[in-house]
């Protein structure tokens, strides 16, 4: 065939097209579009989980599943939100912008990116397909423990495996993250010249590459104990099964941050933006990103009050993690002092950082509720714990990436969203949001557990109230759909510079307040 093109020059074929373009493709940009796309098929698999959940949960009593079947429902719910909605949405994340922010011309190793996304899907599979399996998918809730967990059919195999290529692919994403930003930056762009973005993401890399083999040896410690004769885990043959949440949650404790710190970066991007003034405070940020970090791994116990240990070890594990408040402040004071006295617009993607800076602040302060040891006691395994991640991970990790799709999409697809569309989600989301998880708090404070499918009668109100909120909450998301749909598709043509290049560079480095001279007045959108 007739070389057509350079690639053709160097290849000897033309680009693959149709399904070949995306199975073969080492491009960064078409590999983060699959993981944005892969994310979201995920978050719509694990969202209808979370429905028949709520469903159940509508009433007291059995009406929709076996207790069996809500236990696989709130187990795969977990998994597939953790490790297929969230992480690889952030991965997407970096792999679109990463490159781009730090002038590289692709990922440092673009076939070994391919094969990272392309495990993906096949764990995927291998996690769904055990609720098909005879005895069902895993019921022992997504943290796998024992001695639940030694017992159980096949489907705790393919947990394991799955949770094996889903760590293969974390830790290769990572090492190419690491690599591609301290050796492929542009002349000039020195460590602490990087967007907020790139450093979070960098740190991240850095926690994946430190805690997925932990979790990938616990899984397979699990694996051998279950078919292989040894007793890690197995209290009847000398084993101790709290050693596996030890190991467990020394990944655990650090995955939470795998999956805010990017959060950070991209609020961090955001909110400059729309308040046309540079992030105040670069450096702490930078600093409070690393203690955060840091402090992730010496807090690991504070998931295991109620398993008994010494006083010393409680009063340890509770201070260090009221410790992770401080730097986790200085982010919320530095956002805050980025927005005041701003010219601030409120165009959707503002909108969800907003809301995230609001939201994800709550769940930081039920956090600190948590840590408290001898409160904890109290509401271990409640709904209050529930209520608390969610504002984590929804209103936190989840809106994060809300506010990045909608920033970055004019600049991934030459289209504007529509901005009544963006609004709409956003506002529908935030209603819906707070009226599904408010009340867990205090369906929790009230001694509710998770993971029952019935209830006493006194729980019932504030159950009903949260599955209204649960269903208007994932019906919202179609807008979002049919929103990306759109701006793919068409739509106005979006400006050369999107927010009139407030999201670029020159914002990085100027003193916050900027000077007079640097702010961007009209509002870009309209
Ligand atoms: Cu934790």
């Amino acid at each position: 065939m007739e070389a057509t093109n350079a690639y053709a020059q160097d290849h000897g074929h033309d680009h693959p097209t149709g399904l070949m373009r995306w199975i073969t493709t080492t491009n960064h940009k078409d590999i983060g579009t699959l993981y944005l796309w892969f994310s979201f098929i995920m978050l719509l698999a694990g969202g209808c989980l979370a429905l028949l959940i709520r469903a159940e949960l509508f009433q007291p009593g059995l009406q929709i599943v076996t207790p069996e079947f809500f236990n696989q429902l709130t187990t795969l719910h977990g998994l597939i939100m953790v490790f297929g909605a969230i992480m690889p949405a952030m991965v997407g994340f970096a792999n679109w912008q990463v490159p781009m922010m730090i002038g590289a011309p692709d990922m440092a190793f673009p076939r070994m990116n391919n094969w990272s996304f392309w495990l993906l899907p096949v764990a995927a599979i291998m996690l769904v397909s055990s609720f098909f399996v005879p005895g069902g998918a895993s019921a022992g809730g997504w943290t796998m423990y024992p001695p639940l967990f030694l017992q159980g059919g096949i489907s705790n195999d393919m947990t394991i495996f799955a949770v094996h290529i889903l760590g293969i692919s974390s830790i290769m994403g990572a090492i190419n993250i690491v690599t591609t930003i301290l050796n492929m930056r542009a002349p000039g762009m020195t460590l602490m010249k990087m967007p907020l973005f790139v450093w979070t993401w960098l740190i991240t890399a850095y926690l994946l590459i430190a805690v997925m083999p932990v979790l990938a040896g616990t899984v397979t410690m699990l694996l051998t104990d279950r078919h292989f004769g040894t007793n890690f885990f197995n209290a009847a043959g000398g084993g101790d099964p709290v050693m596996f949440q030890h190991i467990f949650w020394f990944f655990g404790h650090p995955e939470v941050y795998i999956m805010i710190l990017p959060a950070f970066g991209i609020i961090s991007q955001i909110i400059p933006a729309f308040a046309r003034k540079p992030l105040f405070g670069y450096a702490s940020m930078v600093y409070a990103t690393a203690s955060i970090a840091i402090l992730s791994f010496i807090v690991w116990a504070h998931h295991m009050f109620t398993t008994g240990m010494p006083t010393s070890a409680q009063l340890f594990f509770m201070y260090a993690t009221m410790l992770i408040a401080v730097p986790t402040g200085v982010k919320v004071f530095n956002w805050v002092a980025t927005m005041w006295r701003g010219s601030m617009t409120f165009e959707t993607p503002m909108l969800f950082a907003i809301g995230f800076v609001c939201l994800f602040t709550i769940g930081g302060f039920t956090g600190l509720v948590c840590a408290i040891t001898p409160v904890d006691i109290q509401i271990q395994d409640t709904y209050y714990v529930v209520a608390h991640f969610h504002y984590v991970l929804v209103s936190g990790s989840l809106y994060a990436i809300f506010a990045g799709v909608y920033f970055w999409l004019p600049k991934w697809t030459g289209h504007m969203y529509n901005e009544k569309l963006g609004k709409l989600h956003f506002w529908l989301s935030t209603i819906f949001f707070n009226v599904l998880f408010f009340p867990m708090h205090f369906l929790g404070l009230a001694g509710m557990p998770r993971r029952i499918p019935d209830y006493a009668l006194q729980f019932a109100d504030f159950n009903a109230l949260a599955t209204v909120g649960a269903f208007g909450f994932g019906l919202s998301q179609l807008i979002l759909l049919v929103g990306v749909i759109k701006c793919i598709k068409g739509g106005e043509k979006a400006a050369g510079r999107t927010w009139e290049g407030a999201d670029s560079l020159e914002w990085t480095h100027l003193p916050s307040p900027p000077p007079y001279h640097s702010f961007v007045t009209p509002p870009v959108v309209k």
